[in-house]
């Protein structure tokens, strides 16, 4: 279980060429016993959200929506344009379509919270904030929402999107959403998410189908560092995970997120949906209704490292369905149980399934920070190669050993 290569966002691409040569290895690899192939994201990610480098192109400032609105319409004209917002709040009345290229909206001050982006909240005319069908679209700094379907849309074939330090906050439906269209075989790839917030400020969501990030036919995105709080539906049916792919999505990589108070956490696949590939590790998931990490009919996935805290449901982590096979699961710590559904086949090993409330920092808010040195978790990991720091970017192993979970003391 090495890492096969180093392997930063900028050369994606050649990880996608890599992946379909493993890919294509293990299907016509009979003759041997099935193995995990762990995909080549290098576990060095940086815990302090530093500010994004300018993107390029003209440059223009705008301080108010019809400001905002004559921007955008040049950006969609010429591409390869940066709109700087000045503090204030932008109330839209209607969406904001992106077509152009590389096209960057921020914050002129960097404030994440001084400059606010709204429609006419959930129920409202507004459908979305950004409605993105461009390439190198960049969201950074800013607090966006109260609108009736996505704070953010990325259509397929919208590529190398980054989402930047942008508070998301009261949507109708789920917040960040790659969408897919049926019959069309292209795909967003290359997304990377973070340093994020997705909330619901009441404290839960307005109906059930909601969610974080909900992606489909998504390829090679990263989902890093963000907080995920109240992601919960009001009624029987369960909200969305906070952060889902699915609908053949593959070599997604979650790592080092806070799930708190969601009526589910992180799924690669649900149903027929499924996921290939793909890396959860160093994430702290607590679930209010259902799990904290759902597999579903996803395959060579591994989940390594993870803090599980789950409450009013009997498992932290399935793996579920025939197709979800050799993905491995290792090293996480919950407090109920990892569990085989519906014929899901994996490798479970090194995993400590009873950790107590009084383990954590602050459980219930998601803090799933070792306060004790239980002597079942301390240095009792399996030596994974290829994880080298914990969520708070705390080298690995420290002492004798690798400490089971998310937080390594
Ligand atoms: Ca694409
Ligand atoms: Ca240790
Ligand atoms: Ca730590």
């Amino acid at each position: 279980m090495r890492p096969i290569n180093v392997v930063t966002r900028y050369s994606l691409k050649c990880l996608v060429c890599l992946m379909c040569f493993l890919m294509c290895s293990a299907c016509s690899d009979s003759s041997t016993a099935p193995q995990v192939r762990v995909p080549a994201f290098q576990d060095n990610s940086n815990c302090v959200c530093t500010t994004i480098s300018p993107r390029g192109g003209a440059v223009r400032n705008v301080s108010n929506v019809g400001e905002l609105r004559e921007a955008v319409q040049q950006a969609n004209r010429q591409g390869n344009m940066t709109v700087l917002l000045e503090d204030g709040t932008y109330i839209l009345d209607q969406m904001l379509w992106i077509s152009g290229d590389q096209v960057t909206f921020r914050s002129r001050s960097g404030n994440r919270d001084a400059v606010i982006l709204r429609g006419q909240g959930m129920s409202g005319s507004v459908s979305h904030i950004f409605n993105v069908v461009g390439n190198n679209f960049t969201a950074a700094d800013m607090t966006l929402g109260w609108v009736a379907n996505h704070g953010i849309q990325i259509h397929c074939d919208s590529d190398a999107p980054l989402i930047h330090n942008v508070h998301f906050v009261d949507t109708g439906e789920q917040m960040l959403k790659m969408s897919y269209r049926p019959g069309d075989s292209t795909s967003s790839d290359d997304g990377l998410v973070e340093w994020c917030v997705f909330e619901y400020s009441a404290g839960i969501g307005p109906q059930y189908y909601i969610g974080g990030i909900d992606a489909h036919q998504a390829h090679n995105w990263i989902v890093r560092h963000n907080v995920f709080r109240h992601i919960r539906s009001p009624g029987g049916d369960l909200a969305e995970h906070a952060i889902h792919f699915w609908s053949d999505s593959g070599n997604t990589l979650v790592e080092k997120n806070i799930i708190t108070n969601c009526d589910r956490g992180i799924g690669f696949g649900l149903g027929d949906h499924g996921h290939i590939g793909g890396i959860i590790r160093n994430n702290m998931v607590h679930t209010a209704r259902d799990v904290g990490i759902g597999l579903e009919n996803a395959r060579q996935t591994v989940v390594y490292h993870n803090s599980v805290f789950t409450e009013n449901y009997a498992n932290s982590i399935e793996y579920r369905f025939s197709r979800t096979q050799n993905v491995s699961i290792v090293n996480n710590l919950t407090n109920a149980a990892i569990m085989s559904r519906n014929g899901g086949g994996g490798q479970i090993e090194r995993n400590v399934t009873n950790a107590q409330a009084s383990w954590f920092a602050d459980p219930g808010n998601g803090d799933l920070h070792l306060v004790t040195a239980d002597p079942t978790v301390i240095d009792q990991g399996l030596p994974l190669g290829d994880v080298t720091q914990d969520i708070d970017c705390d080298p690995r192993p420290r002492g004798n050993g690798y400490d089971i979970g998310a937080d390594e003391l």
